[in-house]
This record gives C-alpha cells, structure tokens and sequence, in this order.
C-alpha cells in the first residue's frame, strides 16, 4: 500500500543518514564557489577527523602576541586552549611580549611546548598589530623552518577558546571569517578601497571579510602569506598611508588573490561570548570584551 511504501522510504532516509553518518547543513554555506570547504558545526566528524590525523604525529605552532597591558589577557588564553586547542595533538605556543616577567605560569599538557620571545614595546597600537607580519615571517625563516613543524596559527591574545578547535581546522591556507561580515552583503565589507593603498581591493570585488584575529596553514603558505603582507605594508609606509584596517586589509588584499583552502566560519572567532545568533551553534573561540581606550597605549 501507499502509506508502506511511504513508510519504507522515510526509513531508508533515517537509516541511510545514520549508517553513513551523513552530514552537513543546510542553513549555512559549507563550501566557498572555488570549492574550499567552510567548517561549521556539523559538517564534520571530530572523532573520525582526529584518528585521520592522529597517525600523521603533526607539530602546531602557535603564535600570540601580548604587548603592554595585553599580558593580562595570557592566562585566559593560554588556560583555555589547554582545554579546547588541538587536544591530543602537539602544539607549540610562541609567545612575543615585551615584558617576559608578566607571562603567568600556566601548566601545560603533555606534548604542549611554550616559547618565549621578548620584542621591543611600541607606542602605537596598529603599529603593534601591523609589525606581527613582519616577526611571523621571520619567526618562520629562522627558527619553524628547521624544527619539526607542520602547520601554524596566528591569534588575537585578548581572545579565549569555549569549545573545541580541532584538526578539522587545517589547511594548507585558513582564513576565518570575521563575526561581523558573515551575514551581510558585499558593499558593507570594510575593505581598503583607495587605490593609493596596497591594500585596495575594487568596488564590487571580494569573496568574504576575514579577520585577521587569526589565520594560518602550512609554515611555506603563512611564510609567503607574513611576507607579502609585510611588503605591502612597507610599501604603504614609504608612501605614508595606512590601510583603513592595518594588516587586515592586506591580509584581505591577500585571500583575494591567493585563496584560501580552508574558511572557518565564525565560531571559530566570535565576536563576544554574550551575543549569538542562530547560525552560530557553538562559539569555540572569541575575543573578549576590553575597553580599548584604557588597554591600548595610545
Ligand atoms: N596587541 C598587544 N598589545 C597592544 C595592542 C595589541 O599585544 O597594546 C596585540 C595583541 O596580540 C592583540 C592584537 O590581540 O595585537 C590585536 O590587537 P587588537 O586589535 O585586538 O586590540
């Protein structure tokens, strides 16, 4: 009868998207139009992702910066990724300040490395957020390039994980798309659109807005991704002009040109643990509220 056959082919969809564990969403872009997927919830299965790179004894490095008043944001950071970044995987944190005494004695796990690297303070905050593409690419040159490292990411200090990030995050290029442009369209991206910049990117061209609270991928594509960056930043110096978002829009300048093959999708950088919105199921890392006025030195 009807209501059998009705009744079969209901159980065939169940039972077929549970032996395959079928995945995926439809309430969200999971692939980009150049065919690099976009990791959100439930378009991945973590336990099958971990045991695939299990077997390959990966190294991660991981850079932060905390500069002035930033250390305070050190143990929340490194505290949290302890709980939720690349668990069971070797991660090797390098951490720049200028202030070596401040960094909080945060014990790590098994397998979880911390360098420390003391720079020179700056007056000038886009100064400080600029002046990391030029110490990533050198940092990659002289020292990643000849240990045992396999991929790197690049995060935001005043930042703190709430869920896992995992393996499912690698790429050969990662970009993360930023919170506030995930849903909006094109012309509100806040792109550098004076030709002047190297940074400019056309009216009416762009793929996504990316952060650049974090980026990363394999240590040859991050190396040439700082040194571009740098050079186009040195670029707008000698020319006296600085990009409407510093580095962020070079790095933006630069996905356009150089896609990425991995997206994380927002909750892979949040903008506020206290603000959700539908299509964010898990917040898994995010900046925290700061008073930027009273934290930065200018
Ligand atoms: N930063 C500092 N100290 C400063 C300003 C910025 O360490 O005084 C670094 C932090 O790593 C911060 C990043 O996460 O630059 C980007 O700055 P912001 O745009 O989050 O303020």
């Amino acid at each position: 009868s009807l209501s059998w056959l009705i009744y079969l082919g209901l159980a065939s969809i169940w039972f077929g998207n549970h032996l395959t564990g079928n995945l995926g969403r439809t309430d969200v872009a999971s692939v980009t139009p150049w065919l690099a997927p976009i990791v959100w919830e439930g378009t991945f299965d973590a336990t099958l992702i971990d045991s695939i790179y299990k077997q390959q004894n990966i190294t991660i490095a991981t850079t932060v910066f905390a500069l002035g008043k930033y250390t305070r944001f050190l143990k929340d950071f490194l505290e949290s990724a302890e709980e939720h970044y690349f668990i069971g995987f070797r991660v090797h944190y390098y951490l720049f300040t200028d202030q070596p005494e401040a960094i909080p004695n945060v014990k790590l796990g098994q397998e979880r490395y911390l360098t420390v690297k003391k720079i020179p303070s700056l007056n000038r905050w886009q100064d400080i957020s600029m002046g990391r593409m030029d110490i990533l690419e050198k940092l990659i040159e002289n020292e990643l390039a000849k240990e045992k490292v396999d991929y790197i990411f690049c995060l935001d200090v005043d930042t703190k994980f709430y869920g896992r990030w995992g393996v499912e995050s690698l790429g050969h290029l990662v970009g993360v798309i930023h919170p506030w442009f995930f849903d909006v369209p094109r012309f509100i991206f806040t792109y550098e659109h004076r030709p002047e910049s190297q940074a400019y990117i056309p009216a009416g061209v762009g793929d996504y807005y990316y952060t650049a609270a974090a980026f990363g991928g394999s240590l040859k594509d991050v190396h040439h991704l700082t040194k571009t960056c740098r050079e186009q930043l040195n670029i707008d110096a000698a020319n006296s002009i600085e990009a409407v978002w510093h580095e962020e829009s070079h790095l933006n300048k630069y996905f356009l040109y150089n896609k990425p093959s991995k997206l994380l999708s927002p909750e892979y950088l949040w903008r506020d643990i206290s603000m959700s919105v539908g299509q964010v199921k898990i917040i898994r890392f995010s900046h925290v509220a700061k008073n930027n006025a009273e934290v930065r030195p200018n």
